[in-house]
C-alpha cells in the first residue's frame, strides 16, 4: 500500500523520536530496554522511509549518524568564549595550595566538586532550538575546526534534546574507549600503519577525519561537563549545572563529588590514585576540582590561559622498572616485523607485565634500548605497556644492541623498509609462512585468480593438512589429496581441482594483481600487463622502466623490482609456470595503436600537455615511453628547455618530434 507524504512524514518523526530514545538509554544511560534486532528494524524502517522520501530527511535524523560526504577541510569556528585549558597539580601539596589561593581570594570556606578528567579530546557543542546545528574541537582555545558532521556519529551525542532550548552551547570531552583502542592499534599495526600512542590520541585523530564515514567506523564516547551558554535560567553550582546537563539527555559522567572541604578532595583523590582509576573502562589521566558555586566562579575568574576557580589534578604515571631479557621479532600475516622486549616478569597496575612493545627500529633507537638494559616501563591506555626510559646507571656493560634481523625470522627473506615509513616488512610474501593465508586467500579471490571454492576455511584446511604451503602448490593438488579431508566429496573435490586448473589461463592482468606485490593493486597490475606483455618482460625491466608508466610511481616500481629480487617469490612462480598458469598477455585482438612497438623518450616542457598526459597517450596508442635516449629510441619529443636528452638525440641522429608532430603520429597521419 503506498503511503502519502503526511503519513511518511508522522512515521518518520515517531521512528527518530523512537530510535534517538533507544540510542539514549543504550549509551547514556547503559540501560537498553529493547533488543538489537528491535532496534535494527526501527533503524531500517527509518532508512527506507527516507530512501523514498529523501525530502524528509533531517539533520536531527538518527540516519545522519552514519557520516555524511568527505570534506576537502574543516571550517573553522571561534568559540563564543575561549576554552580555556587548567592548571595541573602534581601532588597533594598542590592542590593545598590550590585550596588556599582560592580561599584567600574569596575570603572564606568553599565546596568543591570533584570529577574524573578524560583523556580525550574537548568539544563545543552547539544546539539551535533543541537540535545539534555545529560542534568544534576546541583547537587553540580561540578557534577550533568544524567537525559536526564527525560528531554526529558519536552515538551518545544526542541530536535532539529532551526539550527545545532555544540556544544552548556546553563543553564536553570525546574520548575512545580503552577497548576500542587495543582494538584499533592491534588492527593498525597489522596493516602496517602507525599505532596510535595514546587513546587520546586516537580520539583526536579519529574526530579530525576528514571522511565521516572513517569517524563513524572508530568507538567514540562522550562527556559533557560544562555549560557554556544557556537561554534558560542558569545552574547555580557545578552541582547543578551536572543535573542540568544531564536532564536534557547529555551524557554526564557519573562518578562527581561533592566535597565540602579541600580534606574531603584528598580523600577523594587518595581513593581514585589507588584503586578507582583502572576499573574504569576510558582512560582519565587525573581529576577535575571545581569551585562548586558559579557565583564564586565569576569572583575568582580567569588568567590568560586557564580559570582560577578549577585544577586538574594528574595523577602520577603507572611505571614499574624491570629488565629486558630479551628482544624478540614477531612477523604480522601483512609481513610487518614488530621488536617486542620480552621482560623479567612485574606487577603493574593491577596486572603481571611480562612484555612490552617495542613498536618499530626507530623507537629503539630513540629510546637506546638494548638487551640487559633497566627500564622504566608504563601502561600506556593501561593496555600495552611500553617501555618509557632505560636507566643507563644501571648498565654493567654487558648489555646487547639491538637490530631488526636482514631476514625474515620466518621465512628467511629478505626485511625491507620503504621510504618514508617506519615498517620493516618481510618481502618473501607469497612464501612466508606467517602471511601465506592471508597472501592465498588473496590469490584465489574473485578479482585475482577467481578460484571458486576457494576461501579462507578451505585454505586453512589445506595449509594445516600440508598440502599446500603456498599458492604454486595448489596447482598439483589431486582429486584424491582432497578427498580424506572434512568437507570434501568426490564431486566437491572435483568442482576445486576443475577450478584451479580453469584459473591457469585467467591472464597476466589478473595474475599480476593476484601475486599481491604491495602497492600493485588492479589498475597497476593492468597498466603493467598491457606495458610488458608477459611476467619476465616485467621481472627484467629496470626502475627507470618501471617509473615512466602511467600509474607506477617510485614506491610502486621498488615494491616490483624487491618482489622480484626475493629468490621464495621466484620458486613460487616457478612452481606457477612449470603448472602451466598463463604468464603471457593475450594476443590484442584490437588492431595495434598507432604507436605500437615505438619507444619514445620526452625532455622538455611541452606546449598543451604535461608529461604525463603526454605519456599516457603515447602509451595509450601502443608505445612505450623510456626514461633516456639510446640507439633503441625511435623518436624524442622535444618541448621548451629541453635537457641533455634533446643532445644526444642529436648526437645519436634520432627524429626528433615537437607536440604537433607527436600528435599527428598519434592520429596516424604521418
Ligand atoms: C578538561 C576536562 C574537564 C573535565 C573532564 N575531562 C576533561 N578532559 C570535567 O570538567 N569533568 S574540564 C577540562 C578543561 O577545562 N580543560
Amino acid at each position: 500500500m503506498a503511503i502519502t507524504r503526511e503519513q511518511a512524514q508522522k512515521r518518520l518523526e515517531e521512528l527518530r523520536r523512537l530510535i534517538e530514545e533507544h540510542n539514549y538509554r543504550y549509551f547514556v544511560l547503559d540501560a537498553p530496554i529493547i533488543s538489537d534486532q528491535e532496534f535494527d528494524e526501527l533503524m531500517r524502517e527509518l532508512l527506507e522511509l527516507e530512501a523514498k522520501f529523501p525530502e524528509l530527511v533531517t539533520p536531527d535524523s538518527p540516519s545522519q549518524r552514519v557520516g555524511g560526504a568527505p570534506r576537502p577541510e574543516f571550517a573553522t569556528v571561534r568559540h563564543r568564549q575561549p576554552l580555556l585549558s587548567l592548571a595541573n597539580a602534581f601532588s597533594p601539596e598542590e592542590l593545598r595550595d590550590f585550596d588556599r589561593r582560592v580561599r584567600e581570594l574569596v575570603g572564606g570556606a568553599v565546596d568543591y566538586v570533584v570529577e574524573p578528567k578524560i583523556d580525550g579530546l574537548s568539544v563545543a557543542l552547539v544546539y539551535v532550538d533543541g537540535v545539534f546545528t555545529t560542534g568544534a574541537t576546541r583547537g587553540d582555545g580561540e578557534v577550533g575546526e568544524d567537525v559536526t558532521a564527525n560528531l554526529r556519529t558519536v552515538r551518545a551525542l544526542p541530536l535532539r534534546l529532551k526539550r527545545p532550548v532555544a540556544r544552548l552551547e556546553v563543553r564536553g570531552e570525546v574520548y575512545m574507549p580503552k577497548a576500542a583502542f587495543a582494538r584499533l592499534n592491534k588492527a593498525r599495526e597489522e596493516a602496517g600503519e602507525p599505532v596510535f600512542a595514546n587513546p587520546r590520541n586516537a580520539a583526536a585523530g579519529s574526530l579530525r577525519q576528514l571522511d565521516p564515514k572513517v569517524t563513524a567506523s572508530r568507538t567514540l564516547g562522550l562527556f559533557v561537563y560544562q555549560v557554556l551558554y544557556t537561554e534558560e535560567p542558569e545552574p547555580a553550582t557545578q552541582m547543578e549545572a551536572l543535573d542540568y546537563l544531564a536532564g536534557l539527555g547529555f551524557p554526564v559522567n557519573p562518578y562527581r563529588l561533592h566535597c565540602r572541604h579541600a580534606g574531603e578532595v584528598l580523600e577523594v583523590v587518595e581513593e581514585w590514585t589507588t584503586e578507582k582509576r583502572a576499573a574504569l573502562p576510558y582512560e582519565i589521566d587525573g581529576l577535575v576540582i571545581k569551585v562548586n558555586s558559579v557565583a564564586l566562579q565569576r569572583v575568582l575568574g580567569a588568567t590568560a590561559k586557564s580559570p582560577r576557580w578549577a585544577v586538574a589534578y594528574k595523577f602520577p604515571a603507572e611505571q614499574a622498572i624491570t629488565r629486558v631479557l630479551d628482544i624478540i621479532v614477531r612477523v604480522g600475516r601483512t609481513g610487518v616485523l614488530t621488536p617486542t622486549a620480552l621482560l623479567e616478569p612485574v606487577r603493574l597496575a593491577g596486572s603481571t607485565v611480562s612484555r612490552a612493545s617495542l613498536h618499530n627500529e626507530d623507537i629503539i633507537r630513540e629510546k637506546n634500548v638494548r638487551i640487559g638494559d633497566t627500564v622504566i616501563i608504563q601502561k600506556a591506555g593501561d593496555v600495552i605497556p611500553e617501555v618509557v626510559k632505560v636507566l643507563p646507571e644501571r648498565r654493567t656493560g654487558e648489555e646487547k644492541e639491538f637490530h631488526l634481523p636482514e631476514r625474515c625470522p620466518v621465512c628467511g627473506s629478505r626485511v625491507i623498509r620503504e621510504e618514508g615509513e617506519t615498517a620493516h616488512r618481510c618481502s618473501g610474501g607469497l612464501a612466508c609462512p606467517a602471511q601465506v593465508k592471508e597472501r592465498i586467500i588473496h590469490f584465489a579471490s574473485r578479482s585475482a585468480m577467481d578460484i571458486q571454492g576457494l576461501g579462507p576455511a578451505i585454505v586453512s584446511q589445506l595449509l594445516d593438512a600440508g598440502l599446500i604451503a603456498d599458492a604454486g602448490d595448489l596447482y598439483y593438488l589431486k582429486v584424491e589429496d582432497l578427498l580424506p579431508l572434512e568437507r570434501f566429496a568426490q564431486q566437491s573435490a572435483q568442482n576445486l581441482i576443475a577450478a584451479i586448473a580453469a584459473s591457469k589461463n585467467k591472464g597476466l592482468e589478473r595474475l599480476l594483481f593476484a601475486l599481491g606485490i604491495r602497492h600493485v593493486g588492479e589498475r597497476a597490475a593492468r597498466t603493467l600487463a598491457r606495458h610488458f606483455r608477459s611476467l619476465d618482460r616485467l621481472r627484467e625491466a629496470s626502475f627507470e622502466e618501471l617509473t615512466t608508466l602511467p600509474d607506477i610511481g617510485p614506491k610502486i616500481a621498488a615494491s616490483i623490482k624487491a618482489f622480484f629480487e626475493e629468490p621464495r617469490n621466484l620458486e613460487v612462480l616457478e612452481k606457477l609456470r612449470r603448472a602451466g598458469v598463463r604468464m603471457e598477455a593475450e594476443a590484442e585482438s584490437e588492431t595495434p595503436g598507432p604507436l605500437a612497438g615505438k619507444t619514445f623518450v620526452l625532455t622538455g616542457t611541452l606546449p598543451n600537455l604535461t608529461r604525463q598526459e603526454a605519456t599516457d597517450l603515447i602509451v595509450r596508442a601502443g608505445g612505450k615511453v623510456a626514461g633516456s635516449v639510446s640507439r633503441r629510441t625511435d623518436y624524442v619529443v622535444v618541448g621548451d628547455n629541453p635537457g641533455s636528452k634533446y643532445d644526444k638525440a642529436r648526437e645519436l641522429g634520432i627524429p626528433l618530434l615537437d607536440e604537433e608532430g607527436l600528435r599527428k603520429l598519434l592520429e596516424g597521419r604521418e
